[in-house]
């Protein structure tokens, strides 16, 4: 395509001739049309400190419910898609977070769309109160087996969980129901087993399954991919 002094629409400088003049597309040439798609993006938060939430597993579908890709959120929360035009629907998964899926999102051509999304969590602790030696029982040897831990021995069976988001401690070592594992549960334990008050689950994740009686064949605690990314110590369960 030469040069067209009559061209009434220049829209890009598409080269040039060794005297200077510049050749000029009428928008015509394929290698200058942009791509046909739009980006789907946004930030997956918690409904309790509307922190990001790493691990997200997104699924898009378009409007016949095809799969058209999944991401997972990063340690931002973050996830993005580069979609063709069109309707679509995303699903948001997370263990210990109720499914979310919203509907009706349209990707236009070289437009994002922001879609942020807040995914109500759910804790999956399903444990005895007290029981830390995991004979879905509560009884004297779970203090002897409390007082060992704290001495640094075994850690407590089966009930490291997300009692709340992001925060995984052994809810079982908790019977005085203030949501932390130290020594003042052994003294609670210790009045209990002389006739006090009975063990207190911390009220912020109650076992999910408090009448079961038989202990989970999998306990509730999640697997490490599960918990995705989130390799931080579990808090609260350090004697203090
Ligand atoms: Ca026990
Ligand atoms: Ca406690």
């Amino acid at each position: 395509m030469g040069y067209d002094p009559s061209a009434s629409r220049i829209i890009q400088v598409g080269g040039s001739t060794g005297n200077g003049m510049q050749f000029v597309s009428d928008g015509r040439i394929g290698d200058l049309t942009p791509p046909e798609t739009g980006i789907l993006t946004g930030t997956v938060v918690d409904n309790w400190y509307s922190n990001p939430v790493a691990g997200v597993e997104v699924s898009v579908f378009d409007n016949n419910n095809n799969p058209c890709g999944v991401d997972t959120t990063d340690e931002n929360g973050e996830y993005g898609f580069t979609l063709n035009p069109g309707t679509y629907s995303a699903l948001y998964t997370k263990y210990s977070y109720l499914d979310s899926t919203i509907s009706n999102i349209v990707i236009t051509s070289n437009n994002t769309t922001t879609l942020d999304v807040t995914l109500t969590f759910q804790h999956q602790c399903d444990y005895r109160v007290g029981d830390v030696n995991g004979s879905w029982s509560y009884n004297g040897l779970d203090v002897t087996y409390s007082l060992a831990y704290f001495k640094g021995g075994s850690q407590p069976m089966d009930c490291l969980c997300e009692c709340t988001p992001g925060d995984w401690w052994y809810v079982c070592c908790d019977v005085n129901g203030d949501c932390e594992c130290n020594g003042f549960d052994i003294t609670y334990a210790v009045f209990y087993l002389k006739g006090g008050p009975g063990p207190i689950p911390c009220p912020d994740c109650p076992p999910i399954n408090p009448v079961s009686k038989e202990k989970p064949k999998k306990a509730s605690t999640a697997s490490n991919s599960d918990r995705g990314s989130d390799n931080r110590s579990p808090r609260k369960y350090a004697p203090k």
